[in-house]
Order: C-alpha cells, then sequence, then structure tokens
C-alpha cells in the first residue's frame, strides 16, 4: 500500500465520493444560489470559474487537506529554494528563475543564478533588435525576412505555440517558421518558402545530440552553403540554443553565436529560456519581458497565496479529483480563440510528459492512476467534431475552456458568436437536458407522441461533465505568460500529490536510443539485429522497398 492512500484525507475523500459520485451539478447549483461567486478566483489577468465541477465546499476542504497531508507547500518551498527536486537527475527544476522580474536573488546551492540569466536575456535582446531593426544582414546585406527554427519537442512546441497565439505582435517583415520534424518533406516545404540570402536558421537543442534536429540542421546547412557559396556565410545565418557549446562548436557554429541555457530547465519549461529566442525575435524584447512578467506573477501567486486561493493548486486538486476518484482517463483543453490553436499540443506535452509515470519518488510503483491523457483543439471546432463523444459519450473528460474576454480586436459580430457557443457549451455540459425539457420541445415542434417517445432517448442528455473557464482579460504576452506559468504550476501539484518526478522523461531518452540500433539497419551499417518477429519482417519489407534508385535522383 503506497503512502498516498493511506493519508487520512485521501480515506475520507473516498467516503465523501460515495456521495459525491451522485450528485448533479443541476442541483448543486440550485441549492446554493452564490455558487458562481464562491467557486471563482482571479489572478495575473486571469479568472477561473470552477464552480461547474462536482464538487462541495466540503470537496475542496478535503482536497486541500489532501494538498497538505501529500506536502505541496514544503514542495513548492523546495522549487522556489532551488532545491535539486528532479531527484533521478539531481538537477533543480529551476524555470522559475528565467522569468524572476523582481530583482531578487534566486540560487542553486547558494550560488545565485541571476547574473547569467539576465546576462543572456540582455545578448538575446542585443541579437533580436538587430534583426529586428535591420542592422543584421545577411551575406549580400539583405535584412533577414525569415526565421528557420529546426527543434524538437521541447525546443519547439513552446516557441512554436507561443508565436502562434502572439502573432498580432508579430514584426511586419519577419516570417516564422518552425521544422521539427525529420520527415524531410516538412524542411523541403519550408525551404521551398524562403531565400538564403535573407533567411536565418536556429538550431535548438538542450543536448545538442538530438539525431531528427541535427539533422535538419546539417540539410539546411548544406542549402544554405550550395546557394551562398562561401562557408563563411554561415556565422550571419546560424545560431544556435544549447546546454552544449562543445557540441554546437563541433557542428560549426561559431560560439559567439550560441545562446545557453542550463541543465536545470527541462525541455518543456525551456520557452522562458534562450530557447525563447525565436519569440523575441518575433514578438520583440519588451513583448517577450512582458511574457516573463506574467509567469513571474503566477509564480509569485503560486509561492504566497494560502492553498485554497491558489489557481495552480485548486486546477490541480480538481484534475485529481476526476482522475483518482471518478476515473476520468482524460482531460481536454478548448481554447475558444484561433491564437491559441497550438495551446493543447503544447499543454499535451507538459502534462503527459510531466506525469506520465508510474513510479514514486522512493521508488515505489503507484497504485493510482496519474497523469490523464491530454487532448484538444480549439473549441469551436471541437464542437462540430468529437464534443459529441463528451456530450453523450461513455468517457467523462473534464475540460478547461479558455478565451479571451476582451474581443475588440475581432472583426464585427464574430467574437459574440465565439463566445456564446463556448457559454452555451459549459452551461450544456452541466446541465444536460432531461427527459421532460425534450418532451416539452418536441411537443412545441408539433410532434406526435409516439414520435416523441422514440426520439426521447437519443435527445435526453445526462449533463453533469465537468468544467473550468478560464477567462484572460485579453490574448497580450502578459496573461499568456500566466496561462502557461498556471498549466506548468498545476502539473507540478498534481506531481507531488501522486509523488512522482514531474522532472525527467526517461520514456523519451529510451525511444531516442532504440532508433540507432534500427536506423543502422536501415542504413545497411549493421547487419540484422535480433528483433521480434513483427519488427524483423517490417525491416525487411522496409528494406526491400528501398532498393534501387531514390526518386528524383
Ligand atoms: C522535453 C523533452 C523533449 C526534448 C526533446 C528535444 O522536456 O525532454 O521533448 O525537449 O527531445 O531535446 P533537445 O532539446 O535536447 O534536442
Amino acid at each position: 500500500m503506497s503512502q498516498l492512500t493511506e493519508l487520512p484525507s485521501w480515506k475520507a475523500l473516498w467516503s465523501h465520493f460515495t456521495r459525491a459520485r451522485d450528485w448533479h451539478m443541476r442541483a448543486l447549483f440550485e441549492a446554493d444560489p452564490q455558487r458562481a461567486e464562491k467557486f471563482w478566483l482571479e489572478q495575473s489577468g486571469l479568472r477561473l470559474d470552477y464552480s461547474k465541477n462536482r464538487i462541495t465546499h466540503q470537496t475542496m476542504t478535503l482536497l486541500l487537506q489532501l494538498a497538505r497531508e501529500a506536502g505541496v507547500p514544503e514542495r513548492i518551498r523546495a522549487m522556489f529554494a532551488g532545491e535539486r527536486i528532479n531527484t533521478t537527475e539531481q538537477r533543480a527544476a529551476f524555470h522559475i528563475a528565467l522569468r524572476n522580474r523582481s530583482g531578487q536573488p534566486m540560487g542553486i546551492d547558494g550560488e545565485d543564478v541571476m547574473p547569467r540569466v539576465l546576462g543572456v536575456l540582455e545578448r538575446m535582446a542585443r541579437f533580436s533588435d538587430a534583426v529586428r531593426n535591420g542592422e543584421w544582414l545577411g551575406y549580400t546585406q539583405q535584412p533577414i525576412t525569415d526565421i528557420v527554427n529546426i527543434g524538437i519537442g521541447g525546443s519547439d512546441l513552446g516557441s512554436l505555440m507561443v508565436c502562434e497565439a502572439l502573432k498580432a505582435h508579430a514584426h511586419p517583415r519577419l516570417n516564422m517558421h518552425f521544422v521539427s520534424n525529420v520527415d524531410s518533406s516538412q524542411l523541403k516545404e519550408t525551404l521551398r518558402r524562403v531565400h538564403a540570402e535573407t533567411t536565418l536558421f536556429i538550431i535548438e537543442s538542450k543536448t545538442f545530440t538530438t539525431h531528427e534536429t541535427l539533422t535538419n540542421a546539417h540539410t539546411a546547412r548544406e542549402w544554405f552553403v550550395h546557394r551562398a557559396r562561401d562557408p563563411a556565410a554561415v556565422a550571419r545565418h546560424f545560431v544556435a540554443v544549447s546546454t552544449n557549446r562543445k557540441a554546437v562548436g563541433e557542428f560549426g557554429i561559431d560560439p559567439a553565436n550560441m545562446f545557453e541555457f542550463w541543465d536545470w530547465v527541462g525541455g518543456r519549461y525551456s520557452l522562458w529560456s534562450a530557447i525563447g529566442l525565436p519569440i523575441m525575435l518575433y514578438i520583440g524584447e519588451k513583448n517577450f519581458l512582458d511574457l516573463l512578467s506574467g509567469a513571474h506573477s503566477m509564480d509569485q501567486h503560486f509561492r504566497d497565496a494560502p492553498l485554497e486561493s491558489n489557481l495552480p493548486v485548486v486546477l490541480g486538486l480538481l484534475g485529481v479529483w476526476y482522475i483518482n476518484f471518478f476515473g476520468a482517463g482524460s482531460h481536454v483543453i478548448a481554447p475558444y480563440d484561433q491564437y491559441l490553436h497550438r495551446l493543447p499540443a503544447f499543454i499535451q506535452q507538459l502534462d503527459m510528459e510531466s506525469n506520465g509515470k508510474r513510479t514514486t519518488l522512493d521508488g515505489r510503483l503507484v497504485d493510482y492512476e496519474t497523469a490523464p491523457i491530454i487532448w484538444g483543439e480549439t473549441g469551436i471546432n471541437g464542437q462540430h467534431a468529437f464534443f459529441q463523444l463528451l456530450h453523450q459519450g461513455t468517457h467523462i473528460s473534464p475540460i478547461d475552456f479558455i478565451a479571451s474576454l476582451d474581443g475588440r480586436g475581432s472583426l464585427p459580430g464574430h467574437h459574440e458568436i465565439l463566445m456564446a457557443n463556448m457559454f452555451a457549451q459549459s452551461e450544456a455540459f452541466m446541465r444536460g437536458r432531461n427527459a421532460d425539457e425534450v418532451r416539452a420541445e418536441l411537443q412545441a415542434q408539433g410532434l406526435d407522441q409516439a414520435a416523441i417517445e422514440h426520439l426521447l432517448p437519443y435527445k435526453v442528455f445526462d449533463g453533469n461533465r465537468p468544467s473550468n473557464t478560464l477567462l484572460l482579460e485579453r490574448l497580450d504576452p502578459f496573461c499568456l505568460g500566466a496561462l502557461v506559468a498556471l498549466y506548468e504550476h498545476k502539473i507540478f501539484v498534481q506531481g507531488v500529490v501522486w509523488n512522482i518526478n514531474s522532472f525527467d522523461q526517461w520514456g523519451v531518452e529510451l525511444g531516442k536510443q532504440l532508433a540507432h540500433t534500427i536506423l543502422a539497419e536501415l542504413e545497411g551499417r549493421s547487419p540484422p539485429q535480433a528483433h521480434d518477429a513483427s519488427t524483423q519482417r517490417l525491416i525487411q519489407l522496409y528494406l526491400q522497398s528501398n532498393r534501387g534508385p531514390r526518386a528524383g535522383a
């Protein structure tokens, strides 16, 4: 039996659950006219309505007790103290220092990291300014018009998501491109749209050993040198972001063109570091600093606010309530904002890579569920696609609705439709539609009794499906920074409750290793290895299909 399931609050929650599972939120709203005000929090430009959850005041009291018994306050303190909370890699998880705008030191093992953090930020700002104002020229003395970011996972998704989200703040001359897939079609299509003379390549890799990234980077450099006809021109067109100075030098990028970060920054937590260089180039230093300030504001709230009014804590505990008690295996991110269309993918990595674990900090296997499957899409598109399952399917999947309140930048009439749909969905998920309501509606449409009874079972919605509504004052760098930090900390809170390390990713490492063995076989560098029959057959088929000259060769 694990420690978690032995906690008094855990047991109390189970006995509470035997009653709570039968509550309907409709009744909870009817019983308490103040419910929407009670389950409401505001912080750092964000408002959270969590009243449409299957909770009462007592549920929250027990969940907060669970957070205390699981040691959430102590673990928050340890994170902010720079302790090596990533125990399997013996590292701190100190991304909070990257956005520390307080002017105060933040240290790991007594060493203040802020001078290094601020030093890199300053170099990033100088470089971005030069590119943005046209001082940084390519090898034919033309300003940069296109930026191609080459990286994958944590060295791609964060910057991609933020650049998409803040497109409205972008420099008018700059086009951003992100290449992550080693499938050459992505790089090929990107290179077709840019010119060597005016393109800047950013090679982003924490380790600078990731095969996909290095392959794309080498191909991009060959493409470039072939056009520039001068290897020296690489210095004006290639920069690197990494923790591995030696490998960057070996690749052929001048260390003067390298922006550094540190091993205490996890890949999926790195957009605040030099990995955010594409963001700064795209939206400028001030906007990038506002993004950091938004995250910093959420950090301070997370560190200082009492648990009951602490947004990341409350969101994290609500997740635990559904995952561990209701057995909800998935969670939906539904932004009602086209600019946030990559947010579901970003949070998917953040959450599933952080908490998709089954070994506790003391090396035992868990006997409870951990991270849910995170999925989603822009909400309005989701409504016309997968929301059917959320309304009437057999799974319960809590939903986060996310939108900005300020629609004044929108074309006339659009934002109202968007928001009306979002509010309507959250209402429908909560209320559902009972048999009496369906009958009344069908009668009003003039259907006869037999037709009504036939349609009735299909048109009834149980409702009682939980959701959170997160409203940003507006989609600006500050609010976005706060939103991302909110999810980072929510995930951390859940990791603490489940007693797992949210900051390692051994599953990613295994895939990286195994592909090397098979690649050697596919390239004919190694004889066939002992694989299972299926893998063996797939390798053989691939080898047979690729005999002979390459297409286009
Ligand atoms: C993130 C993961 C993973 C990582 C990529 C790229 O937390 O560790 O997504 O970011 O595998 O790694 P590199 O930055 O080392 O190329």
